[in-house]
């Protein structure tokens, strides 16, 4: 078997994006070395050159890995999520039936382009910038409260065990941080009953629970 154990993730406790890929590492049974990226200490560490040259958009979570003892960087987490897949497809995290893979991605995709880049923390410093007279919780409203919705009302139709049927997927691991954020940003979550079972359901899972920002060696 191939080990991986050099991989190394550049990431933060409360980052959703950097806590999606913990949970595909951890359901994977694959060890991996963090490296911390204070996203908010000293103006956020993520912007400094050191880090830049890993991801140049400044973002967690960034995957390295050692290719016959060169680093190569890779960010985005659903493409990294996609290479373990690829590389270490047991267990596997994509369904084999095309269409519900389909699925798996449509609701990946809803919470990976359709709300959270609402919710990240470049958008909302750049709000906060030109418009500090916006209600903060109306733009969370519209957007991941919406977004959320729109998520649950697909849910209710697919969802079986897990968000896409009876097998845990890609799109578990990107709901369950996307609800950590929602209630961190005050979002009710009161009226989502299929994406809360779904995710008391995956935190059963130790890959889910130990991937929990409470439970890493920078949660503050
Ligand atoms: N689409 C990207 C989003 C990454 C992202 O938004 N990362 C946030 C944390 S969740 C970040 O590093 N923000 C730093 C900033 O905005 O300055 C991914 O999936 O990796």
């Amino acid at each position: 078997m191939e080990t991986a154990k050099l991989m190394k993730l550049h990431t933060y406790w409360r980052s959703s994006s950097a806590y999606r890929v913990r949970i595909a590492l951890g359901l994977k049974g694959l060890e991996y070395e963090p490296r911390f990226v204070h996203l908010v200490r000293a103006g956020g560490e993520q912007h400094q050159l050191g880090f830049l040259s890993k991801n140049p958009l400044g973002q967690v979570p960034v995957l390295e890995l050692d290719e016959q003892g060169a680093p190569v960087f890779l960010s985005q987490s659903l493409a990294i999520i996609e290479y373990l897949e690829e590389r270490f497809p047991k267990p596997a995290l994509l369904p084999r039936d095309l269409l519900t893979r389909a699925r798996v991605r449509e609701l990946s995709e809803l919470i990976n382009s359709g709300i959270q880049p609402f919710q990240n923390l470049s958008t909302t410093a750049f709000l906060a910038e030109v418009a500090p007279e916006l209600d903060k919780r109306l733009w969370y409203e519209r957007f991941v409260g919406q977004g959320l919705a729109i998520l649950e009302s697909r849910a209710a139709q697919w969802s079986g065990r897990y968000l896409v049927g009876e097998e845990v997927s890609i799109a578990d691991v990107l709901l369950v941080p996307q609800l950590y954020a929602a209630r961190r940003l005050g979002v009710s979550l009161d009226s989502l009953p299929t994406l809360s079972r779904v995710e008391a359901e995956c935190l059963k899972l130790e890959g889910f629970s130990t991937a929990h920002p409470d439970r890493q060696a920078d949660r503050e």
